[in-house]
């Protein structure tokens, strides 16, 4: 399989042409089950790689640095203008470069060093820049977590709460990178009000569903809405801020020329096309096969005996604890025996983890690349089958590439976006 969009290379950088081709069969070979992960469509990931990488535009539309910027004026507005409506939000920044650098410049926004922010616990599926001590965010600031409850593994509001009247920080962060339930941010914009702070939602894995209405939106119970735009949302790598009109000049501030340099126009070109596309629809049910399968590939792997993280999802992903079935299996040697086989995931830490974040006893998995391809519950029946004969082969080599050859005939089956 070679990419019209790629085949120039080959005459003119066959080293190079060689490495894309071989990430190419790699995507089209393998079964993608990373929660944070997509395929874009071929007019994205076209837009990603046009003309629009050549120029520079610090600064916004009707008000740049340098010449020559009436297009990206056009696109950025463009951008701009899709988000808003998208998210139903009153402003729009679509110059971040990640979900990392959306974060620091609403950090810079509202936190001074040494001031208080609440989030989730890494350790209970939070994220590195949530607070992470070797994290800027981390850092910077005193970071107060709050977890999961031991008996149902969701977050309890009343903990929360709780931890707010005695923390008193100045802003409050809803979200997370491997949690499985809804976040109730109606309940998280009632605590903030009640303790004076700023309610933060990072929604990087859950913009998709929202975007659609099939998970209820931060928007009117948030100060700052920060996300990823390459997850569920399907769009190319970067990320975005969305705030209320009043705190718009705060918030393009503190991303240009607060915390960044000149705005990646190509991905910003990408993000209105991907915009474009979760304004169809399709998109809906697009969104609504993702929280399916899910549901399908969870049931499914509990009737095979694993234990899942709060007992099941509502979302794209699911936690899965290994303990149960096979004991001494950590989320490194079954990330690592799934890979071999061609099914990809990353190890997780489960709540009240006894092992390392390096070894871990759980697994993270997430539909929404698979969905991309058109598998649907009935496929998803058959992966949670893959995965657990991966992983009751205890290493096997030979059960391996038999399992390998029949994951590459279902893969085929379903073509990656392709041009
Ligand atoms: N790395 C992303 C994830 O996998 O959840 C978060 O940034």
């Amino acid at each position: 399989m070679q990419d019209i969009l790629t085949q120039s290379l080959e005459e003119s950088d066959p080293q190079l042409a060689e490495i894309i081709r071989r990430e190419e069969e790699r995507q089209q070979n393998t079964l993608e089950l990373i929660a944070s992960e997509n395929h874009v469509s071929v007019a994205v990931r076209s837009v990603t790689g046009s003309v629009f990488t050549n120029k520079y535009a610090e600064g916004y539309p009707g008000r740049r640095y340098y010449g020559g910027c009436s297009n990206m004026d056009a696109v950025e507005d463009l951008a701009r203008e899709r988000a808003k409506k998208l998210f139903n939000a009153e402003h729009a920044n679509v110059q971040p470069h990640s979900g990392a650098s959306a974060n620091i410049a609403v950090y810079m926004a509202s936190l001074n060093p040494g001031d208080t922010m609440l989030s989730l616990d890494l350790a209970h599926g939070g994220h590195l820049s949530h607070g992470l001590k070797v994290n800027i965010s981390g850092r910077l600031y005193n970071i107060v977590p709050y977890g999961v409850s031991r008996e149902n593994e969701r977050i309890d509001m009343a903990e929360v709460r709780r931890l707010a009247l005695e923390c008193k920080p100045k802003v409050i962060l809803a979200g997370f990178s491997a949690y499985p339930r809804e976040l109730d941010f109606a309940a998280f914009g009632e605590i903030a009000k009640e303790v004076g702070a700023r309610l933060m939602s990072d929604i990087a894995h859950i913009a998709g569903p929202i975007a659609v209405g099939l998970h209820p939106t931060p928007v009117p119970h948030s100060d700052f809405v920060t996300t990823t735009t390459h997850k569920t949302l399907r769009g190319p790598r970067g990320g975005m801020i969305l705030c209320r009109a009043e705190d718009a000049k705060l918030v393009d501030k503190w991303i240009f020329p607060g915390t960044q340099g000149g705005p990646l126009m190509h991905i910003i070109a990408a993000k209105a096309a991907a915009f474009g596309e979760a304004l169809k629809p399709e998109f809906k049910q697009y969104q609504q096969q993702i929280l399916d399968n899910a549901k399908a590939l969870a049931e499914s792997l509990q009737s095979h005996g694993y234990r899942l993280v709060s007992g099941g999802t509502d979302n794209h992903l699911l936690l899965v604890d290994l303990r149960d079935v096979h004991p001494d299996l950590t989320g490194k040697q079954a990330e690592a025996w799934l890979e071999t086989a061609g099914i990809i995931t990353n190890k997780n830490m489960i709540p009240f983890d006894e092992r390392k974040p390096t070894q871990t006893s759980g697994l993270r998995l997430g539909t929404p690349a698979l969905t991309t391809r058109g598998l649907k519950e009935g496929e998803m029946r058959t992966v949670a089958g893959l995965i657990h004969r991966v992983l009751s082969a205890d290493g096997d080599e030979a059960v391996a590439e038999k399992l390998r050859n029949e994951i590459r005939e279902l893969c085929a089956q379903f073509p990656v976006p392709h041009a």
